[in-house]
């Protein structure tokens, strides 16, 4: 079969703050998982990713910290790339969009959408905070809901209700920079005329009934009620000028956030391109291929942006591929130990962050936890005691148990080498059909992103490796029958790299430590070599412990 060709891309994470553990369950940890699954396979990936320089939020932390945007937006990016790599998380690229090409690629986007009639010059009322004496982005404004009342809902999109807000029509509102009453004010801006896409935006979406519920759901919701047409420029002095140079009213603006952002999945792409010697234009072998499969992994507070918006910016385009999945997590709350659960929020203070985390515990502990409540198909909670708990009682328990107590035993008893396999009784037989069965199995559900039911499949794999070990009782066996104990550490060896290699996409050190247990080349430990038998009499490497008993927190 034809290798298959995938771009795969986790949304940008602004720049102006570190990353916790909900940014990484909302979309880093399944695209990273995905794509160690692509690439066990022998599919072609790029992995793409890098931070959100432009936009108010930086900008508004530049300001708070004294530093100019692009200080603050360089120091946060390289503490992201550092916190991915801590993970485990491997981008083919992490760059930035204040980073070259981006400028340049993101101008020649809006040139194209304005010379196809795309775009359009408006002018327009916009809130502006007389005290901080800037036009106020949607998302500083907060006030009540005009479609549900929620008191404290934000200018861009009501948290309560999920749904679009226009800012102006909030109730009660209040600048959340000054606190300051905003007026309307005039200003132009360019229109993204996203109305005009609304019926093949319809029909792309309903080809696309394998997409999760939630994103279906959402998309549809807002087609049904008709897609307003959006002001993708702002009044800003931090952001990508708009290439107007001959027109007055394009004079101090920059194209908005969401405009610029998303453009950054092509010209990171790019840029890591040309990092390979490459030429620039080489990005379109993952653009523009109809048969490489574009793939956005993000949060739900993004599905608009990815599933509505930027489809409709490469339609107007023209010559790119749109988006064949776009597998959005809902968020995930954390519950402080005796507190009410609390949507995970910087601003809020409650997030556990990744940089803190890495001090104390190792990465695999929380891809495993991250994936095993992963927030899929609704909001799930992540609880420290319960990340312990499953650490111990599954991680450690479980496989490490499994892996460790046939290594040792090879080790011990049959001079470390992987033993022959003699006859085999029809427990054993059953014991490496079962094991057989796991790739294909956990490959379904890695295929149909869904992570967590991949992983379950991993572990009972691991937990029905264990029942087999008990039952079959090598360390008595080793006293009766040296031969028929050989074959059953075989048939252990043998699952266990099964185990090892469905495992590494969620579980990338424990896969390589359980890797170098067995000897194993990096070609034999792939996906489709998973099921092939080691070869008897090869020494294995040495033991390691795959995975640490942690203390459960105390009671203070
Ligand atoms: N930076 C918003 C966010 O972090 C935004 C994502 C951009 S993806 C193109 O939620
Ligand atoms: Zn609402």
């Amino acid at each position: 079969m034809a290798k298959r060709k995938f771009t795969v891309t986790a949304a940008l994470p602004y720049s102006n703050g570190r990353l916790h553990v909900g940014h990484i369950a909302g979309c880093y940890l399944p695209a990273d998982t995905f794509v160690r699954y692509l690439r066990s396979l022998g599919e072609e990936a790029a992995f793409i990713c890098g931070s959100d320089d432009y936009g108010v939020p930086v900008a508004l932390t530049a300001r708070k910290e004294g530093k100019s945007p692009q200080e603050v937006s360089d120091h946060y990016r390289k503490i992201q790339k550092n916190d991915f790599e801590g993970l485990g998380i491997e981008f083919d690229i992490y760059s930035g969009t204040s980073q070259p090409p981006h400028d340049d690629i993101s101008q020649q986007f809006f040139l194209k959408a304005l010379e196809n009639g795309y775009l359009e010059k408006r002018s327009q009322k916009q809130l502006y905070d007389p005290e901080a004496g800037m036009f106020l982005p949607d998302r500083y404004v907060e006030g009540v809901c005009h479609h549900c009342n929620a008191p404290d809902a934000r200018g861009d999109q009501c948290e309560s209700c999920g749904k679009p807000i226009d800012p102006e029509l909030l109730n009660n509102p209040r600048s959340t920079i000054t606190g300051a009453r905003p007026r309307v004010k005039d200003t132009v801006h360019w229109f993204f005329l996203l109305s005009k896409f609304e019926d093949r935006l319809k029909e792309w979406l309903e080809s696309h009934e394998e997409w999760r519920p939630m994103v279906r759901n959402f998309t549809g919701g807002l087609l049904e009620s008709g897609l307003p047409d959006r002001a993708i420029t702002r009044d800003l002095d931090w952001g990508i000028p708009v290439p107007l140079e001959d027109d007055p009213d394009a004079q101090g603006k920059v194209l908005y956030v969401w405009f610029d952002a998303p453009i950054g999945y092509v010209s990171f792409t790019a840029q890591w391109c040309r990092q390979n010697g490459k030429n620039l234009e080489a990005y379109e072998n993952w653009w523009k291929d109809p048969e490489c499969e574009i793939v956005h992994f993000i949060g739900e507070d993004n599905v608009v942006f990815h599933a509505l918006m930027w489809p409709a910016m490469l339609m107007a385009q023209e010559d790119f591929q749109l988006p064949s999945q776009v597998p959005a997590n809902c968020f995930l709350n954390i519950r402080p130990q005796g507190e009410d659960e609390q949507k995970i929020s910087k601003s809020r203070g409650t997030a556990v962050w990744i940089n803190e985390y890495l001090r104390s515990y190792d990465a695999d502990p929380l891809r495993y936890y991250l994936t095993m409540i992963a927030p899929e198909d609704q909001r799930t909670t992540f609880k420290f005691e319960d990340f312990i708990a499953r650490n111990n009682d599954e991680l450690v328990a479980c496989l490490g148990n499994l892996v460790h107590r046939t290594v040792t035993f090879v080790h011990k008893y049959c001079d470390g080498k992987i033993p022959p396999r003699g006859e085999l009784s029809g427990e054993d037989r059953l014991q490496l059909e079962g094991i057989g069965e796991l790739p294909g199995l956990a490959g379904e559900e890695l295929e149909g992103y869904r992570f967590k039911n991949g992983l379950n499949r991993v572990m009972a794999a691991a937990r029905e490796a264990n029942r087999y070990f008990d039952r079959r009782k090598p360390w008595l066996l080793r006293k009766d029958n040296m031969p028929e104990c050989r074959s059953v550490l075989n048939v252990l060896l043998n699952t266990i790299k099964t185990i090892g290699i469905t495992a590494e996409p969620f579980l990338p050190f424990a896969g390589a430590k359980i890797r170098s247990m067995l000897a194993c080349g990096t070609e034999e430990f792939r996906w489709k070599s998973a099921s092939e038998p080691l070869p008897e009499n090869r020494p294995l490497g040495k033991p390691e412990i795959l995975f640490e008993k942690l203390e459960p927190p105390g009671d203070d």
